[in-house]
């Protein structure tokens, strides 16, 4: 069951291709250009494999089918929208990008009854060239049902699915009852790792450094605020803790914002840091840290 059609050429994409091929899984992958036809991946053990990519136009999906958009927010809603005309309304959809505003983006063009799952990943992959992906840290995928649709057996069902599809094709896969948290911890490391490490040009383990010390609170204290006052429960403390420990963890990768910035990518800066700014303006909470890094990230990528 759910064959796995992935948008997009990214590196976490790529690797859930990787992963559904060395596990004899179905999958199509769609680039956005047709120019690339196929990828090396570097696995995490040293194997080399070729995924080879499908056409890069929307093909009809069923129920059996799953659509996993492993884009950046700003891509979502082209993507969804020339996608839309060849879903049938139980197709599951699998958002998983960092940052925040894509599910909103999502229900806007499939309706708020569409079977829509939101994931979060800690897998470690970099693109080294347009036509190579390397797998660099093991991580794990927590997936969840998106929090608006009704806890019924119709879309439990596709929840436990789907999790049990990706845990074949790329495991560890965790169900998430409460994804909404999970989300908004990964939202806080991005917070904290990706504009620091992009505007000090500097590895995620160098903000293990003593000078990033108050400004890495500043950044947890102002997203806790932000979170408490949309009803997420994250103290300032637990958040320090959790970026301390996922900058050790991958302390030798450089964030997807450093990738960016030095390839002169657009970066997530509006959905990581732009999101809370957005968020804390309609409430009135003040956030003067995660507005500078809006403002430095956006002069280091013009
Ligand atoms: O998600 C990441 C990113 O780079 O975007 C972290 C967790 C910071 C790992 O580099």
């Amino acid at each position: 069951m759910y064959h796995l059609h992935i948008l997009g050429s990214g590196a976490i994409g790529s690797l859930l291709a990787a992963g559904a091929q060395r596990n004899g899984l179905g999958y199509s992958m769609y680039p956005r250009t047709t120019k690339q036809c196929s990828l090396n991946i570097t696995w995490i053990n040293g194997e080399q494999l070729t995924i080879t990519h499908h056409n890069a136009a929307p093909s009809f999906l069923t129920e059996t089918d799953v659509l996993v958009l492993p884009l950046k927010v700003y891509q979502l809603s082209e993507a969804l929208a020339a996608w839309k005309p060849y879903l049938s309304p139980a197709t599951p959809v699998v958002l998983l990008h960092n940052g925040m505003g894509g599910l909103e983006q999502a229900r806007d063009i499939l309706g708020d009854t569409h079977p829509i799952i939101l994931a979060t990943t800690s897998h470690g992959a970099y693109k080294a060239d347009s036509a190579s992906i390397v797998y660099t840290g093991i991580g794990s995928t927590m997936m969840g049902l998106a929090p608006h649709l009704p806890t019924n057996c119709v879309y439990e069902a596709i929840q436990k699915s789907i999790v049990e599809r990706f845990e074949k094709a790329f495991p560890p896969v965790q169900q998430i009852d409460d994804i909404q948290s999970a989300l908004w911890k990964k939202l806080a490391v991005n917070v904290a790792i990706n504009p620091l490490t992009a505007i000090h040009d500097c590895n995620n383990g160098h903000l293990l450094q003593p000078e990033f010390t108050e400004t890495i609170e500043g950044l947890c204290d102002e997203t806790s605020q932000v979170a408490r006052a949309y009803g997420i429960n994250l103290t300032k403390e637990a958040l320090i803790t959790l970026v301390r420990q996922v900058a050790r963890q991958t302390a030798n990768n450089f964030s997807s914002m450093h990738q960016d910035v030095a390839n002169e990518r657009r970066t997530e800066i509006d959905a990581i840091n732009g999101y809370i700014v957005s968020l804390a303006g309609k409430k009135g909470i003040d956030v003067p840290l995660n507005t500078l890094m809006v403002e430095k990230v956006k002069i280091l990528a013009s």
